[in-house]
């Protein structure tokens, strides 16, 4: 049986950490698909095609990796999609409550469909989309946090912002 895992997010915009799960991922499962979401609970900075656009150019060397989007329900999206597994990345203890809480829903959702923890690089453990954008709006350095691309399109979206 081939294996197609949803690997699903805001990716707000896009880091090393998140690339890290999304590499490992893709060595395990036959084919990975990288989900944006529009989650209306958050005021994104990128917008959704912004978003895929840059998960597109970094992954773009991952022959297994696809990009795409949803604004619905993950467990309806996989099921839609016909994934078996879903890939969640885990960088600290204080991740466990909330992906627990969320898992037992998606399980309640759709029982058939199996999330996936992946333990992050420890030296991604720290980082996320908030803390990039925080430094990158008052112009700190996020070169080590993001790849180029990402990096160019923080300033940009932060130039245009101060305008
Ligand atoms: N190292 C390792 N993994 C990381 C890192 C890092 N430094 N940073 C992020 N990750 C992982 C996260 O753990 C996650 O697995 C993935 O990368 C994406 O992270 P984010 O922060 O971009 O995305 P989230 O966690 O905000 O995504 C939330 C979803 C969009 C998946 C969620 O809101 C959702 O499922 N929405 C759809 C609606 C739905 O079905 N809701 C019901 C859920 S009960």
């Amino acid at each position: 049986m081939s294996t197609l895992a949803i690997c699903p997010g805001s990716f707000d915009p896009v880091t090393y950490g998140h690339l890290d799960i999304i590499e490992r991922g893709s060595k395990v499962f036959d084919h990975v698909i990288v989900a944006v979401f529009n989650n209306r609970s958050k005021d994104p900075l990128f917008s959704v095609e912004e978003r895929m656009d840059l998960l597109k150019e970094v992954t773009k060397d991952m022959d297994n990796v696809t990009i795409d989007s949803s604004s619905g329900l993950l467990m309806d999206y996989a099921a839609e999609k016909g994934a078996n597994v879903i890939v969640r990345g885990l960088r600290a203890v204080s991740d466990f409550e909330y992906e627990m809480q969320i898992t037992s829903m998606n399980r309640k959702l759709n029982e058939d469909i199996e999330t996936f923890f992946v333990m992050t690089n420890n030296q991604y453990s720290f980082l996320s989309s908030s803390i990039v954008k925080e430094v990158s709006k008052y112009e700190g350095a996020v070169t080590d946090l993001v790849p180029q691309v990402v990096e160019e399109a923080l300033k940009t979206k932060f130039t245009q912002q101060a305008r």
